[in-house]
C-alpha cells in the first residue's frame, strides 16, 4: 500500500521594519519550517500579489498552497499557531511511516 501526503508550501508576505513580521519570522525559525519570504517593501510585485490574493496590504500574511488550493492567512498569532500545528502534524505523520 502506498501512502501519499499532501504537499503544502508556504510564503510569508512581510517587510523588515514591521514588528509583527519580526515576531512571525522569529517563531518560524524556532519552529524550523521552510517558508519562502516575500518582502513587499523591496518588491512591489509581491505587494500587488498580496493585495490581489489576500485582499489587503496588511503584513504579515501567510500564503498557504496545498493540493492546488491557495489560502491567505493574516494575523501574526494566527500564522504562528497555524505553523506550529502544521509542524506537529507533519512530525506525527512521519513517525507513523
Ligand atoms: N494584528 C496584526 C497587526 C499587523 C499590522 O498592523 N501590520 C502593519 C505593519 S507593522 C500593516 O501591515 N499595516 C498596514 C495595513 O494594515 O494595511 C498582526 O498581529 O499581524
Amino acid at each position: 500500500m502506498s501512502v501519499s501526503s499532501p504537499t503544502t508550501s508556504f510564503s510569508l508576505y512581510h517587510y523588515r521594519a514591521c514588528p509583527f513580521c519580526a515576531y512571525t519570522r522569529s517563531a518560524m525559525k524556532h519552529i524550523d519550517i521552510a517558508v519562502e519570504e516575500r518582502d513587499i517593501a523591496r518588491n512591489p510585485a509581491y505587494r500587488a500579489e498580496l493585495i490581489k490574493g489576500g485582499g489587503r496590504a496588511q503584513v504579515p500574511c501567510l500564503r498557504i498552497e496545498s493540493n492546488g488550493k491557495v489560502r491567505w492567512l493574516y494575523e501574526s498569532q494566527d500564522i504562528v499557531h497555524y505553523l506550529q500545528r502544521h509542524a506537529a502534524q507533519t512530525a506525527d505523520h512521519e513517525q507513523t511511516l
